[in-house]
């Protein structure tokens, strides 16, 4: 899984991914100028996983793992947006705090966490305004549409030119139509997401790769003194997408603390878990991912996929040889395991299954898939 952390300047982007991933990312109240994103690739922290290690002793374990891309936006660091390059000059609309190189990675992402200023400080009340988080998510959702409109409208243009040009196939026909629905629900406010295409259309369009078209979960960035008191805001913000809070600078230092120190920290605040945990739990459910493992002496190791992809999908992961060459998957649940014991039990009480292909494998399912190639 790979999200891509948005929000507008000084929301507290760089504060989060530190939060998340331990690293020591520049945070800053004015703008340093530079613009290469920060990337960081962090465990799944999953309890299961360490009880099968405990179990199998295996000489690895490894956990799965989440991307998490802290894009650096250009005009909030004082008008340095790079152009847009958004190609003909009819297009007046730039869209100013996703334009230039880091947005390509967050294009990228297959999911955004979208960061709102819940904190007050002078300096950024001054230039930005009081805290605004519903304001802030306006803000920010026009200029995704912005982003998409450019790349959507300069295609569209470009399909049409090549019509009158006399190159006309079956495919940029279909292109054509679908690109003009896009068009029309962005001029009208809409976001791709929100668009009702089949499985074809979505095809045509997924190489684009729309902001609009992403899951969006939302991060309440609170201060350290509000933190945990925001239940109406907070139920404001889940009528438009999934919201958690993180009193994102207290959480950064947790992060850096040795475990004991920050348990005591957290206590004090009423945070039950570490950010990273939260968000990654969080992101999971909202965002209909699930868990398998394989097991064994070598290896023990959690693989993510989405809810309801099927065994030769989860074979996939692992190696496109094993979805390719697949023959059955033997499979147990995760509860089963720790419930009876052992493989050997888990097999004895009938609970060790053979699936197919289409079997749509479960969370917590430890699967060894049997392939030909
Ligand atoms: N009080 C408070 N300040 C914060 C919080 N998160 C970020 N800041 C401050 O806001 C400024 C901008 O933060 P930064 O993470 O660099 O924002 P970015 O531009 O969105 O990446 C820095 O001075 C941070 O110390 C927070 O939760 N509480
Ligand atoms: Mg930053």
């Amino acid at each position: 899984m790979n999200i891509g952390i948005i929000g507008l300047p000084k929301a507290g982007k760089t504060t989060i991914f530190n939060a998340l991933t331990g690293q020591e990312a520049e945070v800053a109240e004015y703008a340093s100028g530079r613009i290469e994103p920060n990337v960081a690739v962090v465990d799944v922290g999953d309890p299961r996983v360490d009880t099968l290690s405990a179990m199998y002793q295996p000489k690895k374990t490894i956990y799965a793992t989440t991307e998490f891309i802290d894009f650096v936006g250009g005009a909030g660091a004082g008008g340095s947006s790079p152009e847009d390059g958004a190609g003909s000059p009819r297009h007046k609309k730039t869209a100013s705090i996703f334009s230039g190189e880091g947005i390509t990675m967050v294009r990228n992402a297959d999911a955004l966490l979208l960061v709102l200023r819940n904190f007050s400080n002078p300096t950024l009340d001054e230039t930005y305004g009081t805290p605004g988080p519903s304001r802030d998510l306006d803000t920010i959702e026009t200029e995704l549409i912005l982003a998409d409109q450019v790349i959507a409208e300069r295609r569209l243009e470009r399909i049409q030119a090549d019509h009158q040009r006399g190159r006309k196939t079956p495919a940029s026909q279909a292109e054509e139509k679908v690109m003009h629905r896009v068009v029309e629900q962005l001029d009208g406010s809409g976001v791709v997401r929100d668009l009702d295409l089949t499985t074809e259309e979505k095809q045509i369009l997924s190489g684009f790769r729309f902001l609009t078209a992403k899951p969006v979960l939302l991060v309440l960035n609170s201060s350290e003194e509000n933190y945990g008191k925001n239940g109406e805001l907070l139920r404001n913000l889940e009528e438009r997408y999934p919201a958690i809070e993180f009193a994102g600078n207290f959480e950064m230092e947790l992060s850096r603390m040795e475990q004991e120190d920050a348990e005591a920290f957290m206590e004090d605040m009423g945070i039950t878990e570490s950010a990273r945990n939260r968000l990654t739990r969080f992101a999971y459910r909202m965002l209909g991912y699930i868990s398998f493992f394989t097991v064994g002496e070598d290896e023990v190791r959690a693989w993510t996929i989405r809810d309801g992809e099927n065994a030769q999908a989860a074979a996939g992961t692992i190696h496109s040889d094993l979805a390719k060459g697949f023959i059955r998957a033997e499979c147990f649940s995760y509860e089963d395991l720790v419930g009876t014991g052992s493989e050997a039990a888990v097999k004895q009480k009938g609970l060790f299954r053979l699936e197919g292909k289409e079997y749509p494998v479960k969370d917590g399912d430890i699967l060894n898939i049997r392939f030909n190639v």
